[in-house]
């Protein structure tokens, strides 16, 4: 099943003759709208016209998210402000938020890109859809919404928090898809066991589920305790929102990014050096048909690799892998290098442990400490304390071997670490603030 079929199967060479004409006229636009895309391409000594084929797009400079923090508030914005409808932001975890504008296009665009994705799901028309993903400047409600409605789907627009209600609300409305981040999906299921309502007497049947970084371990927790199938939705403001790239309910191998409007790259983060297909590195996306802020190379700092392999969904737009982790994320312990989302991988593999952590890492002396905190299932905690310290030297030797990185498991009462209604907070580095 489709949404635009046209669009989602065309052959590549149509595709990338497609992106080539799009790709030239984003770049007069932003050469001759935004002055620091004058400026860069200048400096760089490129005009917007010696770009006559998809390779010449390496010439270009790449933008950064310090490029558009410089810029604040709309020094990006490649259109007039009285042609901007909507306008989000980013909440980093420093400074001044990350500013977006979309004009009308922009905003009938992304909700197509939302259907699509929705369909590539297995979500259609008919479906309700339990939209709590946050409303506000964060993308992800608004943009989740508008694709729901773009579909013809009924759509809840219920946001993050209040969970006992949320539940309520899902039962009594029957709801069939739920959009949410994976984390908060976890709470849900806690609450409601915690009510006496049982998962596998709802009627949802699918969850998209993205805004943070989760493993394929965690998918299976998901599911089981949801009772439905989950799918990985990718995207970030800069670039759109939820929606640039999904994984189809078919192949759950991967996920489509949507490239008649999209151009991913994928660079060593070090060296900018453009990197073979299927080799993991960090993700670089040009928009090609966004008017409000067009973005040309933008690096994401999000880690993947890409292919071009076809899928048995019949979309014929590259896939990336889900996402290991940020480049700025990544945890260097003594020298060793470990995403979050390995060491989730490696607890959620490990019976009477939760899917709820924390890692918090340290510096004595010379030092880096990496101590794990992390959840026991309800069932172990009476027990007698020999189980518990057997398992956290079980935690402590699956890191070692599986990561080579060594730890302290900290095994602490069911339900202590703070859930999140969003995007789930797994990391405190201590070592910044000495
Ligand atoms: O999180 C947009 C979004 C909303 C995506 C709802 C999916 C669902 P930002 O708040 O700008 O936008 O954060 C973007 O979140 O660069 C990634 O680091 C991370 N991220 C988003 N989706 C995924 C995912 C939204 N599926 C940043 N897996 C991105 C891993 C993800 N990380």
């Amino acid at each position: 099943m489709f949404f635009n079929e046209e669009f989602e199967t065309l052959p590549r060479q149509a595709l990338e003759a497609v992106q080539l004409k799009r790709l030239q006229s984003t770049l007069e636009r932003v050469y001759a709208n935004v002055p620091f895309y004058k400026a860069s391409f200048d400096s760089a000594g490129i005009k917007p016209s010696v770009v006559n084929c998809l390779a010449d797009l390496q010439k270009l400079p790449f933008t950064t998210k310090q490029d558009m923090r410089d810029s604040y508030p709309y020094g990006l914005f490649a259109a007039p402000m009285d042609e901007i409808v909507r306008i989000h932001a980013s909440s980093g975890t420093t400074g001044k938020p990350t500013v977006v504008g979309y004009t009308q296009k922009d905003i009938s665009t992304w909700s197509e890109l939302m259907a699509r994705s929705f369909v590539a799901a297995g979500a259609h028309k008919g479906d309700i859809i339990h939209n709590a993903y946050g409303y506000g400047l964060f993308t992800g409600g608004l943009g989740a919404h508008y694709g729901a409605e773009r579909l013809g789907a009924s759509v809840i627009p219920i946001s993050g928090g209040n969970t006992k209600r949320q539940i309520m609300i899902m039962q009594d409305f029957g709801s069939t898809v739920l959009t949410c981040t994976p984390s908060y999906s976890l709470f849900m299921a806690e609450e409601a066991q915690a009510e006496g309502i049982d998962f596998q007497k709802l009627k949802l049947r699918v969850g998209i589920f993205g805004a943070e970084p989760w493993s394929e371990e965690m998918r299976g927790e998901i599911e089981q305790k949801l009772n439905l199938t989950a799918i990985d939705i990718y995207g970030l403001s800069e670039i759109m929102g939820p929606g640039v790239a999904i994984e189809c309910i078919e192949a759950k191998s991967g996920l489509h990014i949507w490239e008649d409007h999209f151009i991913p790259e994928i660079i060593n983060p070090e060296t900018g050096e453009l990197l073979p297909e299927g080799e993991r590195g960090e993700l670089v996306i040009t928009t090609i048909t966004k008017q409000g802020i067009p973005l040309i190379r933008y690096r994401t700092r999000d880690i993947t690799s890409l292919t071009y392999e076809p899928c048995i969904c019949g979309r014929t737009h590259a896939r990336i892998a889900r996402m290991s982790g940020r480049s700025d994320d990544m945890l260097i312990i003594r020298g060793v290098n470990v995403f979050p989302s390995q060491i989730e991988a490696v607890l959620v593999s490990i019976e009477g442990i939760e899917p709820h952590y924390m890692l918090i890492v340290d510096r004595q002396g010379t030092m880096d400490t990496l101590t794990v905190q992390v959840e026991v299932s309800e069932h172990l905690f009476s027990d007698e304390i020999k189980v518990l310290q057997a398992l956290s030297r079980r935690v402590e030797k699956e890191i070692k071997d599986m990561l080579g990185v060594t730890c302290t498991a900290k095994l602490v009462e069911p339900k202590t670490i703070q859930r999140s209604e969003g995007k789930a907070k797994r990391v405190t580095d201590n070592r910044k603030l000495s």
